[in-house]
């Protein structure tokens, strides 16, 4: 049978339905005007929620390791691109010791409420791997949801069974609705017994992809689209991407920023493909935004993650520590209702206290005191950075942080917009080999911020960040991030240094 062409799916894309938030999930307000069924489904999702990533986490059992396709961002030595960041997966697990596992870490981990297949290759690839994970666990810990992520080719034979299985929540990698774009991100699909190349694999990848999201939105799964941003082959194309997969019902689109090192042997790191700058993406993701609900807080986790998004505690939970753990599910299931309950508890007075603070008159969207606002008047937006071990506080030594939460503040109010992955600070200070500081690294990490806000910082970070332009802010300690953002910025706005644009640079002194 002959293809259609898909490269003008959004001409014949049927009415815009579903969610019209922003960015769901970001705040309170934004999960607010979601419909019940839906927000019952994400709201303790750490991915399908920004503000459930705060508190919530999730886990990955890497049991699929084949894949049906090839992309140019991936060298199956490594985690899949899709979902993960390079990294050899520890242990390829089988079903029934991924299912030892997950009972382990959700016993030890009572935060924990989804578990995702992600790879390291396609779990579609791997149905019976896959789903006799999902078979068994469904059976032993009911109280934990089901996630998949998968490329697609093999998605529409999947769906009836991912119906089957309960499964709420399922991802799809699509980079391009153009064939001609396809051809230059997957050289090769395997399909129906042949490698086939060019533009005739990506033309069937697409077709599939666009069925299975289809189907799976008339059965009420929720779909998160994941897109690779590769500059100069699809940044201009995932507008398209977002619109054509928006019309189509899906919930979430997930803009993720190329990883491409030489060293990890993938055909674009070898070719010198360059991976978008922070700018870039957010760029991309804001231009997307009018479409979609985007996904600002994606970690790109290895495929066997475990912990809240940002950390990875998979080491504690390897098989021959599992080995020696005695658990008791029915008992932890228990615990983990408690615990569950108290999070939900901590989230609803937030939110009752959000919606008395939305409901007191003001002149702009948050609370600028006595502070007298030009009414015609737009003040400038400020990116500010927080160091933050979750709970969605400012709990972080800047030292400890690994990675910063980066914010974007209006007068609009407090958006997560990204994070900036960096080397710990305490655990290095000198040179990192090629003549550049660690701190130099961090500072170069958190440009475009003019804020960086944690619970303590020392003396000489503290003097590199001023010399560097970042104001450094240990006042805010153990206060909720949106609140403590909201505060910087009113002063900033009192200080009178939101009328002009940001003049100062980067100029990052540390050596
Ligand atoms: Fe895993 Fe993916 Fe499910 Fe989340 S991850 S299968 S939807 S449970 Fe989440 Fe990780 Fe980003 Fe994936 S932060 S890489 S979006
Ligand atoms: Fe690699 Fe995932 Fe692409 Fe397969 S779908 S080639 S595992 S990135």
């Amino acid at each position: 049978m002959e293809l259609p062409v898909l490269n003008s799916l959004s001409a014949e894309a049927p009415p815009t339905s579903g969610c019209s938030s922003h960015s769901c999930g970001s705040t309170d307000d934004q999960m607010s005007h979601l419909p019940e069924h839906i927000r019952e489904k994400v709201h303790n999702h750490p991915c399908y929620s920004e503000q459930a990533h705060h508190y919530y986490a999730r886990m990955h059992v890497a049991v699929a390791p084949a894949c049906n396709i090839q992309c140019h961002y991936c060298n199956r030595k490594y985690d899949c691109a899709n979902e993960s960041r390079p990294g050899v997966v520890s242990e390829l697990l089988h079903p029934d010791q991924a299912v030892k596992k997950v009972m382990a870490v959700a016993a030890n981990i009572p935060q924990m409420t989804v578990l995702g297949i992600a790879g390291p290759g396609d779990p579609l690839a791997n149905p019976e791997r896959t789903f006799q994970t999902f078979r068994e666990l469904t059976e032993k810990a009911p109280d934990i949801k089901l996630c998949v992520s998968t490329n697609g080719l093999a998605l529409p034979e999947n769906v009836e069974e991912l119906a089957k299985h309960n499964i709420d929540h399922v991802t799809i990698t699509i980079n391009c609705v153009d064939p001609e774009v396809g051809a230059k991100i997957y050289p090769w699909i395997f399909w129906k017994n042949k490698r086939i190349r060019g533009v005739k694999a990506a033309e069937i990848l697409i077709q599939q992809q666009q069925k299975g999201l289809e189907m799976l939105i008339e059965r009420g799964i929720l779909v998160k689209v994941n897109s690779v941003l590769i500059p100069g082959v699809n940044d201009e194309h995932l507008k398209e991407v977002s619109k054509v997969v928006k019309s189509k019902g899906a919930f979430l689109h997930n803009v993720m920023p190329l990883i491409a090192e030489a060293e990890h042997g993938t055909f674009y790191g070898v070719m010198g493909q360059r991976s978008p700058t922070p700018e870039e993406l957010k760029s991309l993701q804001d231009a997307c935004e009018g479409d979609m609900n985007m996904m600002r807080h994606c970690r790109q986790c290895r495929a066997d993650a475990v912990g809240l998004l940002g950390e990875d505690r998979g080491m504690e939970f390897t098989l021959d520590k599992i080995e020696e753990m005695d658990i008791n599910y029915e008992e932890a299931m228990k615990h983990r209702a408690i615990v569950h309950a108290q999070i939900e508890a901590d989230l609803a007075k937030k939110e009752e206290e959000a919606r008395i603070a939305a409901s007191k008159p003001k002149l702009v969207g948050i609370d600028f005191g006595n502070v007298q606002l030009h009414p015609k008047k737009t003040y400038r937006p400020v990116l500010m950075a927080v160091a933050t071990q979750g709970g969605g506080m400012i709990n972080q030594h800047f030292g400890h942080a690994k990675e910063f939460l980066v914010y974007e503040v209006t007068q609009n109010g407090v958006k997560m917009v990204g994070h900036r992955k960096t080397d710990l600070y305490c655990a290095g200070g000198d040179t990192c080999g090629d003549g550049e500081s660690v701190l130099a690294k961090i500072i170069r990490s958190l440009e475009g911020c003019e804020t960086v806000l944690c619970s303590k910082i020392g003396y000489e970070p503290w003097a590199e960040l001023e010399a560097s332009g970042i104001q450094p802010n240990g006042e805010h300690a153990m206060e909720p991030i949106e609140e403590a953002l909201r505060a910087v910025y009113q002063e900033m706005l009192e200080a009178g240094k939101l009328d002009a644009p940001r003049e100062q640079k980067l100029k990052v002194s540390a050596a």
